[in-house]
C-alpha cells in the first residue's frame, strides 16, 4: 500500500508503543493527544478519517464520531467500550471492535490479588517490615480469604476467571447478573441479598449508563463492617462518595479498587484511609497482555481494511 492510499487512522487515547507502532507502521496516524492537534487541524483531516483507534476508557461519543464523514471503524484497545456510543455508531454502519479474553487471566489475577492485600493488609505489612515498627511487637491480625464467602457482581469472561481461581482458595461463591448462568455457583436476583451472604464482593460488569452506581449506601450497608468490596470493572459501578463514607465509618472493613470515578484523579479523603488498597487501573497490565491486546486491536483494523470480517466486534 503506498502511503498515499494507506487508511487513515485518528488516535484519541493513550495506547502502548507496539500499537503505536503498528498502527504508524500500517497506516497514515494522526495522534489527537501526542500531536497535540488543534481544532483547525483535527477540522483539516476530518475528512480523511476512515478509522478511530481509541482505549477503554476513551469517550468517543455520537458528537465526536459525527465529525468525521469517513468514518468506518473504531478499534478499542481493552474488553470494556463503555465510551463508545455503539447506538450512533452503528447508525452509521460503523463497526467498532474491542479486544476481549485475552486479557482475562490478568485481570482476573489483579482482583485476586487485591483481596488477598485488602485483607491480609499486605501493603501495610510492607510498610510496617521496612519500617523497622516489628521490633517494637508483631503485626496485628488480618482476615483469612482462603475459604471466605465471595460474591461476583458480572459472571461473564473475568468474572468466570476470578470464579475458578477463588475456587482454588476453597472459596463459597456466589454470583449477581441480570441473567442466570449454567454454572455451579450460586445465583442471587439481587446485589443487596449478595452483598448481605458474602465476606468479599467483586465487582466485574461492564461500566455505562445500565450499571451506574450498581453498588451505593444500601449495598455497602449490606456488606458489613467484615466485608470488603473489590472493584475492577469501572469506577462508575460505586457511588465513590457513599464509599468514602462507608470506609470511613467502619461501614465495611475495607476495599480494593483498580478503578476510579475521575482517573486519573483519585479523591484525596480515599487515599488518605488505611483499610483501602489502591491501584491505578493496571488489571490488564503485564507486558504480555498488552501485547496481546495490541495485537488484536491492530489486526481488526486491518482485516477490515483488507475488506475481511473483524476478529471481535462488540456484541450486538
Ligand atoms: P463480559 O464477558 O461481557 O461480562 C460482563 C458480565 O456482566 C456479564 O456476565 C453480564 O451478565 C454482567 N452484567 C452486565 N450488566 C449487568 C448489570 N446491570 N448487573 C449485573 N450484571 C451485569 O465482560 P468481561 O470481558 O468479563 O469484562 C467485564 C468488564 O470488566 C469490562 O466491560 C470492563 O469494564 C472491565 N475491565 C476492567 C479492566 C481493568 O483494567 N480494571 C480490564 C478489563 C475489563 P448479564 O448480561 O447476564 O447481566
Ligand atoms: C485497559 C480495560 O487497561 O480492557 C478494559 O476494559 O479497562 C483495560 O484492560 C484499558 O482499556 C487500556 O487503557
Amino acid at each position: 500500500m503506498t502511503s498515499s492510499s494507506r487508511p487513515t487512522v485518528l488516535i484519541v487515547a493513550r495506547l502502548p508503543q507496539a500499537l503505536l507502532d503498528l498502527l504508524q507502521q500500517n497506516f497514515t496516524c494522526h495522534n489527537l493527544i501526542l500531536d497535540g492537534l488543534s481544532e483547525q487541524q483535527l477540522a483539516a483531516i476530518a475528512p480523511q478519517v476512515r478509522a478511530i483507534a481509541a482505549n477503554g476508557e476513551a469517550k468517543v461519543g455520537r458528537e465526536f464520531m459525527a465529525r468525521f464523514p469517513a468514518l468506518e471503524i473504531v478499534s478499542v484497545f481493552g474488553v470494556g467500550y463503555d465510551g463508545v456510543d455503539v447506538p450512533a455508531a452503528r447508525e452509521r454502519g460503523i463497526q467498532v471492535t474491542h479486544t476481549p479474553d485475552v486479557l482475562n487471566d490478568d485481570v482476573a489475577d489483579l482482583a485476586i490479588a487485591l483481596m488477598l492485600a485488602v485483607a491480609r493488609k499486605v501493603v501495610r505489612a510492607d510498610h510496617f517490615a521496612r519500617s523497622g515498627q516489628w521490633q517494637n511487637g508483631p503485626f496485628p491480625l488480618t482476615t483469612k480469604v482462603s475459604g471466605a464467602r465471595l460474591g461476583i457482581v458480572g459472571l461473564g469472561r473475568i468474572g468466570q476467571a476470578i470464579a475458578k481461581r477463588a475456587a482454588a482458595f476453597d472459596m463459597q461463591i456466589a454470583y449477581h447478573n441480570r441473567s442466570r448462568k449454567d454454572v455451579p455457583y450460586t445465583y442471587m436476583e439481587d446485589i443487596v441479598s449478595l452483598a448481605a451472604a458474602v465476606d468479599f464482593l467483586v465487582m466485574i460488569t461492564p461500566g455505562g449508563a445500565g450499571t451506574r452506581a450498581l453498588v451505593n449506601a444500601e449495598v455497602l450497608e449490606a456488606l458489613g463492617p467484615q466485608g470488603y468490596l473489590i472493584n475492577v470493572a469501572r469506577g462508575s459501578v460505586v457511588d465513590e462518595t457513599a464509599l468514602i463514607t462507608a470506609l470511613q465509618a467502619g461501614k465495611i472493613a475495607g476495599a480494593g479498587l483498580d478503578v476510579f470515578a475521575n482517573e486519573p484523579h483519585i479523591p484525596a479523603e480515599l487515599a488518605a484511609l488505611e483499610n483501602v488498597v489502591l491501584t491505578p487501573h493496571m488489571a490488564s497490565g503485564t507486558l504480555l497482555t498488552r501485547t496481546a491486546m495490541a495485537e488484536l486491536a491492530f489486526t481488526n483494523l486491518q482485516v477490515h481494511f483488507d475488506g475481511k470480517p473483524v476478529v471481535t466486534p462488540v456484541p450486538e
